[in-house]
């Protein structure tokens, strides 16, 4: 929402510029904003695999993504990450959109 905002009061502003130039703006503030607004969720681990690089976790809703409570698979940033937790620990993470993957960015245990 805030992304959405500070795009349109920017372009608003950049009105006589040039088109391409407006964009690439657009894009770095963009970018800036939504890695800066990660916000640490509590869930639990359910399930692991190594082989998928994936982490299954009942979570709590998850602000920065826009996403209600429930269980659901994350690809992890770092497969060293699925050493550091087990099946059943309640957990602290952080999660964003990797290019189009959700993505587990930050684990720890509770
Ligand atoms: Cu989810």
């Amino acid at each position: 929402m805030n992304a959405i905002m500070l795009l349109s009061a920017a372009c608003a502003r950049m009105q006589e510029m040039e088109r391409k130039l407006t964009i690439a703006m657009a894009a770095a503030i963009f970018s800036t904003t939504v890695s800066a607004q990660t916000i640490p969720t509590e869930g639990q681990v359910t399930k692991i695999d190594q082989g998928q690089n994936n982490v299954t976790l009942k979570h709590e809703p998850i602000k920065n993504l826009d996403m209600d409570g429930m269980t659901m698979v994350f690809v992890v940033a770092n497969p060293a990450m699925l050493k550091a937790v087990k099946v059943g620990d309640k957990v602290k993470f952080e999660a964003d959109r990797v290019n189009g993957r959700l993505t587990v960015t930050k684990i720890e245990k509770a």
